[in-house]
């Protein structure tokens, strides 16, 4: 039978997780797009063996759907926060994950500090500094990156379930 393993993205609006969804389920090489929010929820699958998917789930960033954040993470093994990477993002991110820090208890929570080709982005590690979580950058417009994106989440999730990658 196969067992689906949840994986939540969290962050604000326009932080890039659809896009990272669509880096990590779309073999396309066109990622770059127009802003459409995302509108409560967004999802996507990865297959990683006969037995075992991995079900990503957007969490809608704008903060009108941010009441639903507590039931969409419900169930999570793994919480990808992905942040933009200028300072001012970073402080907010760094609050929504104070908010929301109590419901990750018994996730694996690692970070996404996605947009590194901008300039002006702070480092991996300084934002890693900021949030107090394993934090990696980023440039999830950037098809060259989806190997990278992939061992992010099926490393984090290794110690968690019982996976043959
Ligand atoms: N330059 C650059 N732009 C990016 C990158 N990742 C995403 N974007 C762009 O940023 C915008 C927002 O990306 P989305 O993936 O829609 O953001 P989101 O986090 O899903 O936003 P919500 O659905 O509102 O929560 C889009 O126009 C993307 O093309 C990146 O690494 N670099
Ligand atoms: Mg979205």
């Amino acid at each position: 039978m196969t067992q689906y393993v949840k994986v939540a993205l969290m962050g604000s609006g326009y932080a890039g997780k659809s896009t990272l969804i669509k880096l990590l389920t779309d073999s396309t090489s066109k990622l770059e797009c127009n802003y459409r929010p995302t509108v409560g929820m967004d999802c996507g699958t990865i297959t990683l063996d006969e037995d075992t998917k991995i079900s990503l789930v957007e969490m809608g960033g704008q903060s009108h759907f941010e009441f639903m954040w507590p039931d969409m993470l419900q169930g999570s093994r793994m919480v990808v926060v992905v942040t933009e990477s200028t300072p001012k993002a970073v402080l907010k991110t760094r609050q929504l994950l104070e908010k929301h820090r109590h419901r990750l208890d018994g996730a694996q929570v690692i970070a996404i500090a996605n947009k590194q080709d901008l300039p002006g982005s702070m480092k991996p590690a300084s934002v890693q500094d900021l949030l107090g979580i394993p934090t990696y950058g980023m440039v999830a417009i950037d098809p060259k990156q989806r190997l990278k994106g992939y061992k992010l989440i099926v490393d984090g999730l290794r110690d968690m379930v019982q996976v043959a990658a």
